[in-house]
């Protein structure tokens, strides 16, 4: 038994209890989220050498980790939805019955904190006061975990006292599955690649990982609970978890619009959900509530109202600049962490693509020496920046709001070299479900899988989805009938080539002018025209403001190959095939409706 816990919340302490037995920590560390707890962990991280303080005057407050080149990205095949039967984990999620997996996690786990401290991090995924926050207490071996937690999530006093003595929680068991034997000298970067297992169990809402210390794997409020939990009680409560960014447009007159997009990971959501409109859009500007994930519900009006679960962003760091998108570079310029990029010779950060230019010296992701031309990366392709949301110059006014903020458009958008148009906005809430649910995003080198090929990902939540995919599409039906209007949705491409194989539209700020149609669709300023996809914007329907963009360029980019159309059909003709009798039918008829346009 531990002595003085801070809460009297009996689960939450028979759950701790039964962890110190089976994990024999030589400590246990309740975190109360205060700065100093951070700054005491982060010095004694730099202490043994798992941790770089970075140079104050560069970048105040902030720090570099180097992972085990082993240990650098999300383990699809290691994710795994433990429900009690195939059918409810659905043909897209890899099953292990929950009763084998629980047999295997003991095993594996028995005294796995030995010579560690077991942290216990209570957080609030969620603003304060919210009705649509959620509880998570996190138990983890990593050092690292709790300083990142601190910033992705609201971790406090505050929320053991809101908790209570019998408030509901999610409670999740990370570590990093390598017990020390006494006297024996830790690693900078301790994990267990060839173990690792990151299990949900989505009846109890509980959450297990093992053996990686890396990004989705191991903060647990990010994907593994505000996406594949939250998404199973979203279902059962009547809401939508998304892996969605949120946005807010304002226009010069004021008027504000939010909308919400989800994207395939790697696909640019950061510097969507933070893009500078071009100086010629004068008085247009974007405001941004969270980058990576939504919760929805019905607001008292039957309007669609939206939170950002998360406090912070983790970004991925390669490409971002402060011109691809300087409002991630503020956010990450003081008060940050840094996983896997490269040290510059003055202790500050550097990734391929923030400067045109690369230093002379570098010491890569790996601790080597890097120079220009020496034929490796000096920062890991899926190397991120942990950075808080108060951070952010373009944070917007309600992104705290516990009411959440009025969504009144849904994108969906993946990454197309080929046959989807800049933007189409689809008929209705069901042809909108469809284009969801045939999202498909061709892979680049941050993901599994081979580079290039189209991987179909339904509403970008192929990965995060805690249950059956079809009855997920179907819970989207039955959610819209909750509201007052199901908002419009469009579908956006902005990775589309030409024949000579460079990008058709110059994406970045100009995506601002996608958004501006999408925002007068909505009021009903501006017309559209027909087409079998959707519905299209004419050539002049776009605000051209500082933009040279011929028409021929135009009707390249919004073009539709009516063949390869009728082939995509059939691939999602393969796609729906495997959620068999789950499929709901109202897609089956739109694919139907797609077909009977295209011929
Ligand atoms: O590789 C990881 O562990 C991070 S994955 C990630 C991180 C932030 C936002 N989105 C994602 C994603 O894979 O969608
Ligand atoms: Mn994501």
């Amino acid at each position: 038994m531990m002595e003085n816990p801070p809460t009297r919340n009996s689960r939450l302490l028979r759950w701790v209890n039964k962890s110190v037995r089976l994990f024999k920590p030589d400590a246990v560390h309740w975190c109360d989220g205060s700065k100093a707890e951070s700054e005491a962990l982060l010095a004694e991280l730099v202490g043994r050498g798992a941790a770089i303080r970075l140079n104050p005057a560069k970048r105040p407050d902030s720090f570099l980790f180097r992972s085990d080149p082993r240990d650098v990205a999300r383990m699809e095949s290691r994710t795994f939805v433990c429900s009690q039967s195939a059918d409810a984990a659905g043909p897209t999620n890899n099953l292990v019955e929950p009763e084998a997996m629980k047999a295997r996690l003991e095993r594996l786990m028995a005294g796995c904190m030995r010579g560690r401290t077991m942290f216990v991090i209570p957080f609030r995924m969620g603003p304060a006061g919210s009705p649509m926050s959620i509880t998570g207490v996190q138990i983890t071996d990593s050092p690292y975990v709790v300083v990142s937690m601190r910033i992705m999530a609201h971790v406090g006093r505050d929320v053991l006292r809101d908790l209570g003595e019998r408030g509901f929680f999610v409670p999740c068991v990370h570590s990093v599955g390598r017990p020390l034997a006494p006297g024996e000298t830790d690693s900078a970067w301790p994990c267990n690649p060839e173990e690792t297992v990151i299990a949900h169990f989505p009846e109890e809402r509980y959450i297990v990982s093992y053996g990686s210390g890396y990004g989705g794997n191991a903060l647990l409020g990010k994907k593994c609970l505000a996406l594949r939990i939250a998404s199973v009680l979203g279902r059962d409560q009547g809401w939508l978890a998304e892996h969605m960014l949120i946005l807010g447009v304002e226009a010069p007159s004021g008027e504000k619009t939010y909308v919400a997009a989800a994207f395939p990971s790697a696909c640019g959501k950061t510097n969507f959900a933070m893009l500078v409109p071009p100086a010629s859009m004068h008085g247009w500007k974007v405001t941004t509530v969270g980058d990576d994930i939504a919760w929805m519900r019905p607001g008292p009006a039957g309007e669609l109202r939206a939170i950002n679960p998360e406090s912070g962003f983790f970004g991925v760091a390669p490409g971002t600049s402060v011109r691809t998108n300087p409002n991630a570079m503020a956010a990450c310029s003081h008060g940050s962490l840094f996983t896997n990029v490269a040290l510059t010779d003055d202790g500050d950060v550097w990734w391929e693509g923030m400067t045109d230019e690369p230093p002379a010296h570098l010491i890569d992701w790996q601790g080597h020496d890097w120079t220009p031309g020496c034929g490796r990366l000096a920062a890991h392709p899926n190397s991120r920046f942990t950075a808080p949301l108060s951070n952010c110059p373009c944070l917007d006014a309600s992104a705290c709001d516990p009411e959440g903020v009025p969504v009144a458009a849904i994108l969906y958008g993946g990454r197309r070299m080929s046959d989807i148009p800049l933007v189409a906005q689809a008929f209705n809430w069901s042809h909108g479900v469809y284009l969801g649910a045939t999202l498909g995003s061709e892979q680049t080198a941050a993901a599994e899988g081979r580079v290039g090929d189209l991987r179909r990902d339904p509403m970008a939540m192929l990965p995060f989805c805690g249950y059956n995919m079809a009855d997920y599409l179907r819970h989207h039906f039955k959610f819209a009938r909750r509201l007052a209007e199901p908002p419009p949705v469009f579908h956006v491409n902005w990775f589309r080539k030409g024949a000579d194989g460079k990008f058709l539209w110059p994406g970045y700020g100009d995506n601002m002018r996608v958004l501006r149609w999408v925002v007068d669709r909505v009021h009903g300023r501006v017309g559209a025209r027909e087409s079998a996809f959707g519905l299209l914007p004419r050539y002049a329907d776009f605000d051209w403001r500082g933009l040279d963009f011929p028409e021929g360029s135009w009707n390249e980019l919004m073009s539709l190959d009516r063949d390869r159309l009728r082939l995509a059909t059939l691939q999602h003709e393969e796609l729906f095939l495997k959620f068999a009798e789950h499929l709901p039918r109202e897609l089956t008829c739109e694919r139907e409706s797609l077909i009977a346009r295209l011929y």
